[in-house]
């Protein structure tokens, strides 16, 4: 019997990514009208601007999804899972900073083929339950037995078995790969019935949303998908009129000739209803809850730690979004004060604001150019080009405002708190370091280099 091949990560990756999309379309049907909104506006930009450098990166594919977990053991499982699809955490995001008591990181491809092949990635966050501790510790050991009661779900045996067979064999076959898919999407689908009663789920809300969406339900439904818009500023104005209603504002950058990073925007989350189970055992009761939405994302230039700190000294300039902007408003003046930063590659990369991709012209025959030639005049002669990586990765002041809009009203004071331990519990509970993205960034970029080295002699 000829034994079967393993389906790679990547495969199993793009396969999970269609199917939580079409599940997600059914679940959220709005979803499927942003979805469709983006297609057009995608065409006509297409038609307009042809030439335009981002067409060519994988368009059509969703870029990002995102879960919220309880535990350090869900978290554990969740990443045994992830990386049979050749997905790893890279970044990490300290929401507490923002008031948000969570910490998150991404779970995304890490080299260029697999992300060429599918970019999917999911912002996975997790409940800072420290931080209840010291604020309510009755409230922190009732959300403990529950979070216990979940772990059923989330040690779900067939999921497990799946697992610990594709990291003992190296891989799963075909049959196999398929079964890992279907009961993902049993995690991450949605559940209208609570585990807690009505007036529990009321508690954890007034002390912050969060926790009622992580802690009231049987397991992490997903709360957004995001496909790429190569028009995010059109898409946010036509989304009223198609009857998807808009975030107030765009999160990142302004609108500029030479994109940076990640701008984001969503319509608002759905009020979905809910059943609570009551006080006495078989008893019910009817509530609503607000937790699921979908997001757009248009992305740039991956910038160097320079070019972040630039980035965050000129955002901080512009303060925050206060309910007398409107989004035409923040984008004007967001545009005013960004001046400083340059906006055309060649300055940009001259004061190594950004990462880029190097490679030889056409224009490049071997033996004709001298080895002392510095990339400079290599670049200016005409025979090395270069393009922009592209930013992979979250920005956390902008996943702050995501989730502020989408939470509605609280009323306890927000949660501000470092723990310089987090990081280190949450890459215990993952069994590795969580890798640096800026070092993913340099490494395909002296990569490119290393070859334009090697081909023409020249030290770059
Ligand atoms: C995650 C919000 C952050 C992004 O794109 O920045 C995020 C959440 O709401 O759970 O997805
Ligand atoms: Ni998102």
């Amino acid at each position: 019997m000829i034994a079967q091949p393993f389906v790679s990560p990547d495969d199993i990756r793009a396969s999970f990514c269609t199917a939580l999309s079409n599940m997600y379309k059914e679940e959220v049907p709005l979803y499927g009208d942003l979805v469709e909104l983006v297609n057009d506006v995608n065409k006509e930009i297409k038609k307009i601007k042809p030439d335009l450098w981002e067409i060519g990166d994988r368009l059509n594919v969703e870029r990002h999804g995102a879960i919220r977990l309880g535990t350090l053991e869900e978290l554990k499982i969740i990443s045994r899972l992830f990386k049979q699809m050749g997905m790893f955490p890279i970044g990490y995001y300290d929401l507490t900073k923002l008031g948000i008591p969570i910490h998150s990181t991404a779970f995304r491809p890490k080299n260029n083929n697999s992300l060429e092949k599918n970019p999917f990635r999911i912002f996975t966050s997790l409940l800072r339950i420290d931080l209840i501790k010291k604020k309510n510790f009755k409230l922190f050991k009732e959300i403990n037995e529950i979070l216990l009661k979940r772990n059923f779900f989330f040690n779900n045996p067939i999921i497990l078995k799946l697992i610990e067979k594709s990291e003992n064999q190296g891989g799963l076959i075909l049959e196999d790969s398929i079964e890992l898919i279907n009961f993902s999407l049993e995690i991450f689908k949605w559940h209208e019935k609570s585990l807690i009663s009505k007036k529990k789920y009321d508690e954890l809300k007034k002390f912050h949303p969060l926790l009622a969406d992580i802690v009231g339900f049987k397991g992490p439904h997903i709360n957004h998908l995001t496909p790429r818009t190569l028009d995010i500023d059109s898409v946010q104005r036509l989304m009223s009129e198609r009857g998807i209603p808009p975030k107030k504002v765009i999160e990142g950058p302004p609108i500029r000739e030479c994109p940076i990073l990640l701008r984001q925007t969503s319509f608002q989350a759905l009020t979905e209803p809910i059943i609570f189970s009551g006080d006495c055992e078989g008893e019910t009761s009817q509530g609503s809850h607000r937790a699921r939405f979908g997001e757009i994302e248009s992305r740039g230039a991956a910038l160097t730690r320079e070019g972040h700190a630039l980035y965050q000294s000129l955002m901080k300039k512009a303060g925050s979004f206060t309910p007398t902007d409107n989004n035409l408003i923040w984008q004007s003046k967001l545009s005013k004060i960004f001046q400083p930063f340059p906006d055309n590659w060649e300055d940009i990369r001259k004061a190594n604001l950004a990462y880029f991709k190097y490679t030889l012209t056409s224009s490049y025959e071997k033996g004709t150019i001298q080895s002392e030639y510095s990339l400079d005049q290599l670049i200016k002669q005409g025979k090395v080009k270069y393009i922009p990586i592209v930013y992979e990765d979250f920005l956390p002041a902008s996943a702050a405002g995501i989730f502020q809009s989408n939470l509605g009203e609280h009323s306890e004071e927000t949660i501000k708190e470092e723990d310089l331990n987090a990081r280190e519990e949450m890459e215990l509970s993952l069994g590795h370091k969580i890798q640096d993205y800026f070092e993913l960034y340099e490494e395909i970029q002296n990569d490119s280099l290393r070859e334009i080295q090697r081909l023409t002699g020249c030290r770059v």
